[in-house]
C-alpha cells in the first residue's frame, strides 16, 4: 500500500487579512464563517482534507492582535497561539503590500519556533499597481528565513495549489488522524451558531459585532426538519434595538440568511428560533465568556 502523509498545518496572521477565506478555500467547502470586519474567527477550529495520498489537518485560528485590554481579547490570543505547538507547517497570512506593527509582533513570536513557514501574501487580486508586488516580496524575504513565499488570491482560488504542493513537502508519513469522511472537528450545533453571527455581523455597524454572541439552546431532529432555537446575546439594550432592527427586519434577514446556510450545510429543512437578550458586560467578564463557550479547555 501506498504511504500516506498527515499531519497539522495552522493558519496564523492578524485579523482580517483571509485565513478563514484561504481555509474554506483549501478545502472546498465553507466551515468556517468570514467578513469584511476583523476578529470575525474567535475559536480554533479544524479544516480536514483528505485525498488518497493522505490528509491535511488545517487550523483555522482567531486573528492575533495587540490589544489585549479585555478579556474576549486575551483569549482570541490565546486561542491562536496555543495553536502553533505541535503543528507541522504554519502558514502565515500577510496582505498584500502591507506591513503593520501586528505584522512584527507576530513574526517575532513565530521566529522563535522551530516549524517551517510558508508566507501567503494573499489578496493579490486587489493590488491595482502590479509592478509593486516584487519589491514587495523581496521586502518580506529579508525578514526571516521563510520555508516559501506565494503570493495568492484566497477568494479567487488563486495559487491555492501551489500552497498545498509546498504544504505536502513537509507532512511526516503518518496514518490519517481523522476519518477520512471528517471535515471539521466541530458540531452542527457550533458550525450553525456561527452562522448566525456571520449574518449579524454582515448586517451591523463596525463596533456591535464584538459585542456579539450566539448560543444554541435547543438543536433537535424533528419529524420532517431540524428544530434550532438560538440566543444572541449582547451587552446593553441599546444594543439589542440594533439587532432586532425596525419591525425586526435585521434580525428576520440575518435568520433568513442564516437558516437558508443551515439548511444546506445539514441537507434538511430547518425551523429556526432567533431571541436576543442582555447580558451586561459579557465580552470582559471572564465567568461569562466561560458560560458562553469560550473557555481554556479546547480553544
Ligand atoms: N479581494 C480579496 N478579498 C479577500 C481575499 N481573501 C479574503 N478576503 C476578504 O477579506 C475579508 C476578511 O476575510 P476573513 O477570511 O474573514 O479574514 P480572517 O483573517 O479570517 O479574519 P479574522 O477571523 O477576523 O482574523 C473578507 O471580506 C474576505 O472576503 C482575497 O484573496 N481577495
Ligand atoms: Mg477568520
Amino acid at each position: 500500500m501506498q504511504q500516506q502523509y498527515c499531519g497539522y498545518v495552522s493558519i496564523i496572521g492578524r485579523p482580517n487579512v483571509g485565513k478563514s477565506t484561504l481555509l474554506n478555500h483549501l478545502l472546498g467547502q465553507k466551515i468556517s464563517i468570514t467578513s469584511r470586519k476583523p476578529q470575525t474567527t474567535r475559536h480554533r477550529l479544524l479544516g480536514i482534507k483528505t485525498e488518497k495520498e493522505g490528509q491535511i489537518i488545517y487550523v483555522d485560528t482567531p486573528g492575533l492582535h495587540q490589544n489585549q485590554h479585555n478579556a474576549m481579547n486575551r483569549y482570541l490570543n490565546r486561542a491562536a497561539l496555543s495553536s502553533i505547538e505541535g503543528m507541522n507547517v504554519i502558514l502565515w497570512v500577510l496582505e498584500a503590500l502591507k506591513w503593520t506593527d501586528e505584522d512584527a509582533y507576530i513574526l517575532n513570536i513565530i521566529e522563535k519556533i522551530n516549524i517551517p513557514i510558508i508566507v501567503v501574501i494573499n489578496k493579490v487580486d486587489k493590488i491595482t499597481a502590479k509592478n509593486e508586488l516584487l519589491p514587495y516580496l523581496q521586502e518580506i524575504s529579508k525578514k526571516y528565513h521563510f520555508t516559501d513565499i506565494i503570493p495568492a488570491s484566497a477568494l479567487q482560488g488563486h495559487n491555492l495549489v501551489a500552497i498545498e504542493n509546498k504544504i505536502k513537502q513537509f507532512l511526516p508519513i503518518s496514518p490519517l488522524l481523522f476519518p477520512e469522511e471528517y471535515i471539521t472537528d466541530r458540531s452542527e450545533r457550533f458550525l450553525c451558531a456561527e452562522l448566525i453571527r456571520e449574518k449579524l455581523i454582515n448586517r451591523l455597524g463596525a463596533e456591535l459585532p464584538y459585542r456579539i454572541t450566539v448560543q444554541i439552546e435547543y438543536f433537535k431532529t424533528e419529524e420532517k426538519l431540524i428544530h434550532i432555537s438560538a440566543i444572541i446575546w449582547v451587552e446593553r439594550s441599546s444594543q439589542k434595538a440594533i439587532v432586532i432592527g425596525k419591525q425586526g427586519r435585521n434580525l428576520k434577514e440575518a435568520g433568513k440568511a442564516a437558516r437558508e446556510e443551515m439548511e444546506v450545510l445539514l441537507e434538511n429543512k430547518v425551523f429556526l428560533q432567533l431571541w436576543v437578550k442582555v447580558k451586561q458586560g459579557w465580552s470582559d467578564d471572564e465567568r461569562a465568556l466561560q458560560q458562553l463557550g469560550y473557555g481554556d479547555i479546547d480553544v
